[in-house]
């Protein structure tokens, strides 16, 4: 895969360390693949993970669904739900936590929004198929706080999501399906709990271990898993001074990323949202 090299400088006088202020970054793209991300709001990446990678993720998540199988009994029994969605992955497992810093997602995060970005999240969507269920997600977008007018102030959300899939993601599965370009309208809001095809649509079918990165307010929805157990993670970056995911629940208080924390160089910290602005 082509690479490039870009040199941010923030221009933050304050700065002491010399590492805040300059970034020498290797993109895992092409500027031609940024620029035609910008413009349609997605941009995939076949078999990013594979062989024993692949497996290492699947089996950390196959461990946590279990833990929680409450939950999930919960989740997956709801007729017309999203399915399981566990959150807060790098707290509960180490082989999540080893994404934090997963080149092929962050440096496009940083390409895209800067270097001083942070995570919003890593979850993940599980989904089963049943004869008497159909688990499948609405038409939505993910930062749902843009006004009408548009102030002259406003700030415009920004967010790569990285819908990273564990399964085959085929009709019995579940493609998943975006609108090109819906990133960019700021003047209309997504039909709510609509499954209903849009003209513009374009429906996504990868092997497993690709994923589909998008703009997190791009419209997309995921179909319905209808023969075999879907598996995917998400991996959220926004800039620095963005808050994280507000879903899910409080954190879990002794988690992986607590303790890593307190070894974590100074990227490390930003990346989990301590610091990296002002
Ligand atoms: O499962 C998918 O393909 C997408 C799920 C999704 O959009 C979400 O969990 O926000
Ligand atoms: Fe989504």
């Amino acid at each position: 895969m082509s690479q490039h090299q870009i040199d941010y400088e923030v221009l933050n006088s304050r700065s002491t360390k010399e590492n805040e202020r300059h970034w020498s970054l290797q993109v895992h793209a092409t500027p031609g693949e940024l620029q035609a991300f910008d413009k349609s709001g997605y941009l995939v990446r076949e078999k990013l993970f594979q062989g024993h990678d692949l497996k290492r993720l699947r089996n950390a998540l196959d461990r946590l669904e279990e833990r929680e199988s409450e939950k999930r009994d919960n989740a997956a029994s709801n007729k017309r739900g999203w399915g399981f969605i566990p959150r807060y992955l790098m707290d509960k497992e180490p082989v999540f936590l080893e994404l934090l810093k997963f080149q092929p997602v962050l440096s496009i995060a940083r390409a895209m929004m800067g270097p001083l970005v942070r995570l919003r999240g890593l979850s993940a969507r599980i989904s089963y198929p049943g004869e008497d269920r159909r688990h499948q997600t609405p038409w939505h977008q993910h930062l749902r706080v843009v006004s009408n007018p548009l102030p002259p102030w406003f700030s415009r959300p920004h967010c790569l999501d990285a819908l990273i899939y564990l399964d085959d993601l085929n009709l019995d599965t579940g493609p998943v399906s975006i609108v090109p370009g819906s990133h960019h309208w700021l003047d209309r809001e997504v039909p709510t709990d609509t499954y209903e095809s849009i003209t513009e649509e374009v429906e996504i079918c990868v092997p497993a271990g690709s994923a589909v990165l998008i703009h997190g307010n791009l419209w997309h929805r995921a179909l319905p898993t209808l023969k075999t157990k879907r598996r995917m993670l998400i991996l959220s970056y926004t800039p620095t001074w963005l808050r994280k995911s507000p879903h899910g629940g409080p954190q879990p208080e002794d988690g992986l990323t607590k303790s890593f924390l307190e070894e974590a160089d100074q990227e490390e910290q930003m990346l989990l949202g301590v610091g990296g602005y002002s």
